[in-house]
C-alpha cells in the first residue's frame, strides 16, 4: 500500500514538475530585441518585431527598429508589467518615427508538453495630432530542425499580398505541431484609398505581405539585413517599371516570395495610426478543434483584450500583496515606477545557448606570481570605459595564449542592460535574483540552477557569459575570452541565502499557514502557484538545495585554492591564516572585483590582500553554513564556522586601520618591502559592514557609520558615493567606480543599516537614522531621473544625481523596488 502511494506521488510530482518547466518554455527570452520571443530549447523557434515609418523618406525608412540600440534614441521603452510566466506588457515611445508601440503578451498556462499557447498584441499610435504610416514587421524562424509553411494560397504575382488573416503551420521535435496566425484587430486601414496608385502591378497596401526565407541554423537572428535588402530590391524593381513616380510608401513593401525550404517567415503590414494586430501561436497538442478557428475565436480580437485586462488586474493585486507599496503610502505614480523596475528586470531575462571562449593556457601557472594584465597607461580620462583597450594586453612574459571554444552551454539568466549587455554577468546575477526571487521563488531557482550548472569541475564559473554568435556579436574581440583563474564576486549566494530564508519562513509557524492557505484558493497553473512550487514541500526544497549546494561548495573551495593571499611578508600578523587576493589585475583595473577602476595598489603586487574579496569569501562561508544546517551536514557546518572565524581575525588584524578608521587593502612597499595599507575611502572600506560581518557591538561599526554619513566622504543626496569626495582620485580618469552612486551597493548598505537598526547594540539608533535618509535619497533620485529621462541608468552622479552611462540599465538598478518595499 505504501509503495503504491509512493508511486502515485512520484507520478504526480513529476507531472507537476513537467508543467512547472513547461510554463517557462516560452517567453520574451530575447531581451536584446525591442520585442521577441523564444523557446528554451536547442532548436528554438524565434520571433521578433521590427518597425519603421514609411512616409518620411528613404533615410528614415532604413532606420528600422529591431535590436535595442541607444543610437535609435527611443524616448522611452520599458515593460510596464511582466510577471515572468504568462503576462507582459510594454510601451515603446519612438518620436523619430512619430509612433508609440505597445506589445502585450499573454500565454496560457494550460500547458501540455509544448509550453502552451500565446498571443501578442502589437498596437501603435501617433505621438502627435497627425496620423502617420508605419511599416510593422513580425517574423518567426526555426533555428534548426522542423518545418514551417504558409497555409494561405500563395501570392503568385508576388505583389498583391494577402487580404485578411495569414496562417502558418509548423512542426518541430520540441513543439510538436502548431499553428501561427497573424490577425488584424484594429480599425480598417484604407491606405489604398488615400495613397495614389498607378496601374495594378503595385502592391496593395491594405494587404499583408509575406516573405519566406530559407535561413540556416543559428542564422535567424541576422534576418533584419536580408529583409531590408529584399524590400529595397523590390522597390527598385517596381520603380524600374516606371509608374509615373509613385510615392515611396507604395514601393517600400516586402515582396511576397517564398523560398523553398523556408525556415523563417516575415509578415509585413503597412499601417495607418492608430493600428492594432494580433499574433498568436497555438499548439496542436492541447486542442481538438480547428486551430485557425481557435486563434480567431479564443486567442485574438476581443478575447485577447479580455485576457490582457484580466491578467493586468491580477498582476496589480499580486504586486501589492508581494511588496505592499500602497500600504506604505506610495502614490500611484511611484507604484507604477516600481512595477516598471521589476518588470524590466524580469523582461530582461533571456535564454542563451552556444559556445564560450575560454583560455586555459594560464591555468595552474598562477601559483605564486601573478600574471597580470599590463595597462598601456594611455588613460585619456575619456567617458568611454572601453577606450582603455590596453588593459587587456598581456605582459611580454605571458606564458601561453590559447583561447578555445568550450560548450555549448545553456543559460537562463537576467541581464544588466538590453541594449548594451544583453547577456549573463556573474556578480550582477546574484543581485538580480534578490528581486526575482522575492517575486517568483521558482523562476529564481530555475535561473540559479542554470548558473550553478556552469560551475566547472574546478569550481570556476566565467564572469561574463557570452554564449553563441548572437551574444558574441555585441562584444569586441578583446573582451570575449574568459580566464579560468579569474574570479568575480560570488553573489549567487545572496540568492541562495534568500532561498534558505524562504524555506525557513515557509516552515515557521505563521509562514506555513500563510503560504499554504493562499495556495489552496488558486489553481495549479496559476503563476503564483508555479512561483512557489518548490516551497510547498520541504523535501522538494531540500532536494533542490542539495543539488546546487555541492556546486557552490566546489566554488567556495575554488576561491580558497586560487584567490588566496600571501601572508608570508614581514609586518603581517602571524595570527592570520586566511586572506585573499583578486587575480587578473592591471595597474588601473580590477575587473574581477566588479568594482573595475576603484583605486587599488599601484603598481599591482603579488603580496596584495583585498578586503572586499575577504569579505565575500567570509560571507560565502556564512551562507554555506546555513545551507549545510538546513541539509543536516554537521561536518560541513563546523568547517565553515572555523573558516569564518579565521576570516574575521584577518579582517580585524590585517585590514582594519585604527587611525583611518576603516578597512583597507594591503600591499608591499616597493622600497621598504613592508606591508602597508592602501588608503582610499569608499565602498571597499565599508565592505565588512555591507555584508553584515561586523558584530552589532563592535565600535568599528560606529566608525563606518560616521564615514557613511559624512558629506565630505560617502554621503550624497542621491545615495552613497563609490569613492570619498575627499579622495584625491575622486571623479578622476574614467570615473566609473571613483565617485558615482551604484544601486547594488546602496541596496547592500540599506540592507545592512536595516539589519543593524534591528539589532540590540549601542549604534542601533544611529543606523536607523542613516537608514531612513539613505533609503529616501536613493528612491527619490532614481524615481526623479526616471521621470525626467524615461530610463533607469547604470549609475548616478555623486555631484548632481544625474543618470550616467548605459540606459536603460534594468539590472541591479531595479533593486530600488526592494528598497521601497524594505525587503532585505
Ligand atoms: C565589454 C563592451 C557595447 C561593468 O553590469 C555588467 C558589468 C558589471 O558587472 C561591472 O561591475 N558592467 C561593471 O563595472 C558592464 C561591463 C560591460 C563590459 C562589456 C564589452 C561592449 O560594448
Amino acid at each position: 500500500m505504501r509503495l503504491y502511494n509512493l508511486l502515485i506521488n512520484i507520478i504526480i510530482v513529476s507531472f507537476i514538475k513537467c508543467s512547472q518547466n513547461s510554463s517557462l518554455f516560452w517567453g520574451t527570452y530575447r531581451p536584446n530585441l525591442y520585442f521577441g520571443t523564444k523557446t528554451r530549447s536547442q532548436n528554438p523557434l524565434l520571433t521578433g518585431l521590427m518597425w519603421t515609418s514609411v512616409n518620411n523618406g528613404y533615410e528614415k525608412f532604413v532606420q528600422m527598429r529591431h535590436e535595442c540600440d541607444q543610437n535609435d534614441k527611443l524616448d522611452h521603452y520599458a515593460w510596464n508589467k511582466h510577471n515572468g510566466r504568462n503576462f507582459a506588457s510594454q510601451t515603446l515611445k519612438d518620436s523619430n518615427h512619430n509612433v508609440q508601440i505597445s506589445t502585450e503578451f499573454v500565454k496560457s498556462l494550460v500547458t501540455g508538453e509544448h509550453g502552451g499557447d500565446w498571443s501578442v498584441r502589437i498596437s501603435g499610435k501617433s505621438l502627435t495630432e497627425e496620423e502617420n504610416i508605419i511599416n510593422v514587421i513580425f517574423y518567426f524562424g526555426l533555428d534548426g530542425e522542423g518545418t514551417l509553411k504558409l497555409e494561405n494560397e500563395p501570392d503568385i504575382g508576388g505583389n498583391t499580398g494577402y487580404d485578411g488573416p495569414v496562417f502558418f503551420n509548423g512542426k518541430t521535435k520540441d513543439l510538436g505541431k502548431f499553428t501561427i496566425g497573424v490577425v488584424d484587430s484594429g480599425e480598417e486601414r484604407d491606405l489604398d484609398e488615400i495613397i495614389p496608385t498607378v496601374g495594378n502591378v503595385l502592391p496593395k497596401l491594405d494587404n499583408t505581405h509575406v516573405l519566406g526565407l530559407a535561413t540556416a541554423k543559428d542564422e535567424v537572428w541576422k534576418v533584419k539585413k536580408q529583409i531590408q535588402t529584399k524590400i529595397v530590391e523590390n522597390a527598385n524593381f517596381l520603380h524600374s517599371k516606371k509608374h509615373n513616380n509613385p510615392p515611396l510608401v507604395r514601393l517600400l513593401v516586402l515582396p511576397n516570395k517564398i523560398d523553398s525550404g523556408s525556415k523563417t517567415f516575415v509578415v509585413s503590414k503597412t499601417l495607418k495610426t492608430p493600428f492594432q494586430f494580433d499574433v498568436s501561436f497555438v499548439s496542436e497538442s492541447i486542442h481538438q478543434e480547428n486551430l485557425q478557428d481557435y486563434i480567431l475565436k479564443k486567442m485574438t480580437g476581443e478575447k485577447l483584450t479580455e485576457l490582457i485586462s484580466k491578467n493586468s488586474v491580477k498582476f496589480d493585486e499580486r504586486f501589492e500583496n508581494t511588496f505592499g507599496l500602497q500600504e506604505k503610502g506610495y502614490n500611484e505614480e511611484e507604484i507604477a515606477f516600481s512595477k516598471t523596475l521589476m518588470s524590466n528586470l524580469i523582461g530582461g531575462i533571456g535564454y542563451f545557448h552556444g559556445k564560450a571562449i575560454v583560455d586555459r593556457g594560464l591555468e595552474g601557472f598562477d601559483a605564486d606570481e601573478p600574471i597580470d594584465f599590463v595597462d598601456d597607461d594611455d588613460d585619456d580620462g575619456g567617458e568611454d570605459f572601453f577606450d582603455d583597450g590596453g588593459s587587456d594586453d598581456y605582459s611580454a612574459n605571458r606564458p601561453k595564449v590559447d583561447p578555445k571554444e568550450e560548450g555549448p552551454f545553456s543559460l537562463f539568466t537576467a541581464t544588466p542592460s538590453r541594449p548594451f549587455f544583453p547577456r549573463g554577468f556573474l556578480w550582477d546575477e546574484g543581485f538580480h535574483q534578490l528581486l526575482v526571487g522575492s517575486w517568483d521563488n521558482d523562476l529564481s531557482l530555475d535561473i540559479l540552477k542554470h548558473w550553478s550548472d556552469l560551475i566547472d569541475s574546478n569550481g570556476w564559473v566565467a564572469r561574463e557569459q557570452i554564449l553563441g554568435d548572437e551574444a558574441r556579436s555585441k562584444v569586441p574581440k578583446e573582451f570575449q575570452v574568459q580566464y579560468p583563474h579569474f574570479a568575480n564576486p560570488p553573489t549567487l549566494i545572496l540568492a541562495l541565502k534568500k532561498f534558505v530564508e524562504r524555506i525557513a519562513t515557509t516552515y515557521s509557524a505563521e509562514g506555513s499557514s500563510y503560504l499554504f492557505e493562499s495556495m489552496k484558493v488558486i489553481s495549479q497553473d496559476d503563476p503564483l502557484y508555479l512561483a512557489n512550487y518548490h516551497l510547498l514541500d520541504r523535501n522538494l526544497a531540500d532536494e533542490y538545495l542539495r543539488t546546487v549546494y555541492s556546486n557552490f561548495r566546489r566554488q567556495y573551495f575554488w576561491f580558497k585554492s586560487t584567490q588566496w593571499g600571501d601572508l608570508n611578508y614581514s609586518g603581517r600578523s602571524n595570527n592570520c591564516k586566511l586572506a585573499f587576493r583578486w587575480r587578473g589585475r592591471s595597474d588601473q583595473h580590477t575587473l574581477t572585483s566588479g568594482l573595475d577602476d576603484y583605486p587599488r595598489a599601484s603598481p599591482p603586487h603579488a603580496g596584495e590582500l583585498h578586503v572586499d574579496l575577504l569579505s565575500w569569501v567570509g560571507f560565502f562561508a556564512k551562507t554555506l553554513r546555513s545551507c549545510a544546517i538546513e541539509l543536516g551536514l554537521q561536518e560541513d557546518v563546523r568547517e565553515y564556522e572555523n573558516d569564518y572565524k579565521e576570516m574575521l581575525i584577518s579582517l580585524n588584524e590585517l585590514h582594519w586601520d585604527s587611525k583611518e578608521e576603516g578597512f583597507f587593502d594591503l600591499t608591499i612597499d616597493e622600497v621598504t618591502q613592508q606591508s602597508k595599507k592602501i588608503i582610499h575611502k569608499g565602498y571597499i572600506t565599508i565592505f565588512p559592514f555591507l555584508l553584515q560581518l561586523l558584530d552589532a557591538n563592535d565600535s568599528k561599526l560606529d566608525s563606518l557609520l560616521n564615514l557613511i554619513k559624512d558629506p565630505k566622504h560617502l554621503w550624497t543626496d542621491f545615495g552613497l558615493a563609490s569613492l570619498s569626495k575627499s579622495d584625491k582620485l575622486f571623479g578622476t580618469s574614467e570615473n566609473y567606480w571613483r565617485g558615482p552612486v551604484w544601486i547594488n551597493i546602496n541596496y547592500l548598505a540599506c540592507s545592512a543599516l536595516h539589519y543593524y537598526s534591528n539589532q540590540e547594540g549601542p549604534y542601533r539608533m544611529k543606523a536607523m537614522e542613516i537608514y531612513k535618509s539613505l533609503r529616501v535619497n536613493v528612491v527619490n533620485n532614481v524615481f526623479k531621473v526616471f521621470k525626467e529621462t524615461g530610463f533607469m541608468w547604470e549609475q548616478y552622479s555623486a555631484n548632481d544625481g544625474k543618470g550616467k552611462r548605459s540606459h536603460p540599465f534594468t539590472g541591479w538598478t531595479s533593486l530600488v523596488t526592494l528598497i521601497m518595499a524594505e525587503k532585505y
